[in-house]
């Protein structure tokens, strides 16, 4: 039996609704939104593009698709039995389990029953008089509901470059977020890749172990990280089992929603060898870890420089053609301040044979060709194609839908010169709208599955406090929205932060996206407490209306 069986869904509150609460996807935001909510009694209708469960781990199916975090954090805190009942079997889970653990999650909690699946929703009109949403979606319905949760993704619209003559390509075009489902077979294939963030790099590896070669069209070299990822040992297991409760609050109360030891001092605070000595240990536990080295590598050029000749050190001694060593070594951007990705063995695959990396900044792609991909003089025959090219982050998925808040207002036209909110939770002029780890929260600089229960949760007793207090709708200020904006603003300009003009944190990787850092970098467990705080002093910063006859 199901741990939700004893929740019934209940009727909406008002006769003329659907439903209480629209929530917008079905990945870990989502399923947990939907969760929380129900359990409080709310009546919730989720819809979801995907034809099950699982948002970003649904789609992103390419081969070496693992997450950065470490499972024992990146996982939910909400049930002991559930934590109990899930092993995992990497310290770094890959796609096909993590999504097992949210299909799982979905039965367990019985939630399947509350989401449309492959229904997109595509806009949502905000009704001053009834204090409603009218949400529309793919399907043609109409949906009426009190409160519009989105739980949408940061990185989930995902991004096709305009590269002249892409879609002549007569081979196979792939997507990294758009995976098809079924085994993809790259053995003997004559194989390039667009991109080297994130999703290009942990791909990288696997395809060319398997393509007969592989050709890697690089714009932006990035800092790559060892991920150290292993076999979770049954002692490993056992010990993130009966640690929970503490690793769950050190991620609470943590700058980044992750259970590190924080950094002691700052980097020239210690001699150089005591420094190279910090960093060789933390490059050799991995992951993230390493930017726990020092206090101050996201805000002093000079010690940020000590952090990047460690790895540049490393990227020179591993990659045994200078040529190709030196495009690999980034110079636009501090390490840390564009989303750093992590591998095994990315820098050891341009060591090998079938692998070529072409700098498109100096060899640029011409043309896409129905037989492949001219960058500079040179013409490289290709089989598949793969589009690494990421995603409209941060706003894209929200924007994508056509959302209209008093008097039609349309929050495209909010947000022309970036995104405006209150703590990435509410935005003025749209009542009744949440954006879990929205634009201007922690979101992407937070372990996700922590920023977005914290969100939920916020939401949630939000919700239950307007439901006792009779209220039917609730906005942030404009004084409050522009004050976190400028806020989040002048936090990140203190920051190395801006210095990754190339960084999608930014919008920088959409052609035309106006350019505002995205992303609330004052840390993960301020934030929290701001968000406390609000809801204790009575949601300060929001504004509440009650029906006209209350
Ligand atoms: O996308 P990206 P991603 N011509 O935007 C290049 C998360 N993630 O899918 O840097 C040539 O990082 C572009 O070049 P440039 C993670 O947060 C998480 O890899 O813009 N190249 C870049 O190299 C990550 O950061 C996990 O100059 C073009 C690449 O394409 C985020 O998702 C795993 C181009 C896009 O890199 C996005 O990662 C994987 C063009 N026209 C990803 N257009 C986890 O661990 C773009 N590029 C959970």
């Amino acid at each position: 039996m199901s741990e939700a069986t004893a929740t019934q869904q209940k009727r909406p509150r008002s006769a003329s609704l659907d439903c209480d609460v629209v929530v917008v996807g079905a990945g870990f935001a989502g399923l947990y939104a939907i969760h929380k909510l129900t359990t409080l009694g709310f009546h919730v209708q989720a819809f979801e593009k995907g034809k099950g469960v699982g948002g970003v781990w649904y789609w992103n199916r390419y081969p070496g698709a693992r997450c950065d975090c470490e499972s024992y954090y990146y996982s939910y805190s909400f049930s002991p039995e559930l934590q109990q009942a899930w092993d995992w079997s990497l310290r770094y889970s890959e796609q096909p389990e993590i999504l097992s653990y949210l299909e799982h999650v979905a039965q367990r909690f019985d939630l399947e029953r509350l989401i449309r699946f492959e229904t997109a929703v595509v806009g949502a009109a905000y009704d001053d008089v009834s204090s409603a949403w009218r949400v529309t979606t793919s399907d043609g319905a109409v949906t009426m509901t009190r409160f519009l949760v989105t739980a949408a993704g940061c990185l989930s619209e995902v991004h096709w470059p305009d590269i002249p003559g892409l879609q002549s390509f007569e081979g196979r075009l792939l997507h990294t977020a758009q995976w098809p489902h079924e085994e993809v077979d790259l053995s003997g294939r004559r194989v390039g890749i667009i991109g080297t963030g994130a999703s290009a790099v942990q791909a990288i590896p696997r395809i060319a172990r398997q393509a007969a070669n592989l050709t890697v069209f690089q714009r932006t070299p990035n800092w790559v990280l060892p991920a150290r990822n292993a076999p979770a040992s049954s002692e490993f297991t056992a010990w993130y089992k009966a640690n929970y409760p503490q690793i769950r609050q050190r991620c609470l109360d943590s700058g980044g929603g992750v259970p590190f030891d924080p950094p002691l001092g700052a980097a020239f605070d210690v001699s150089d060898d005591e420094r190279q000595a910090v960093y060789e240990r933390l490059w050799a536990q991995g992951g993230m870890r390493f930017f726990t080295a020092f206090t101050d590598l996201f805000m002093s050029e000079a010690s940020n420089e000590t952090a990047q000749a460690f790895v540049r050190a490393h990227i020179l001694a591993t990659v045994r053609d200078p040529q190709t060593a030196h495009k690999l070594v980034p110079t636009d951007h501090p390490i840390g301040v564009k989303r750093p990705p992590l591998d095994d063995d990315y820098y050891e695959t341009f060591n090998r044979e079938n692998v070529t990396l072409v700098d498109v900044r100096t060899d640029r792609i011409e043309q896409i060709e129905p037989t492949g991909v001219r960058a500079g003089e040179a013409f490289h025959a290709l089989d598949d194609l793969v589009m690494a090219t990421g995603f409209d982050a941060l706003t894209g998925a929200i924007l994508a839908m056509d959302i209209r808040g008093r008097s039609g207002a349309k929050l495209s036209e909010k947000w022309r010169e970036g995104p405006q909110t209150y703590m990435g939770l509410g935005v003025a002029g749209f009542p009744n709208l949440f954006t879990i780890t929205g634009p201007l929260s922690p979101s992407v600089l937070a372990n996700m599955p922590t920023a977005v229960e914290q969100h939920a949760d916020w939401i949630a007793d939000c919700l239950v406090h307007m439901r006792s207090a009779g209220l039917t709708s609730i906005e942030p200020t404009e004084t409050a929205e522009r004050e976190w904006t400028a806020h989040s603003d002048e936090v990140v300009s203190a920051t190395l932060y801006p210095r990754a003009t190339s960084s999608w944190y930014q919008g920088a990787n959409i052609p035309g996206k106006p350019r505002r850092f995205g992303v609330y970098v004052g840390g993960f467990s301020a934030y929290r407490e701001r968000c406390e705080a609000i809801a204790a002093n009575g949601y300060e910063g929001f504004r509440f209306t009650a029906p006209a006859n209350a």
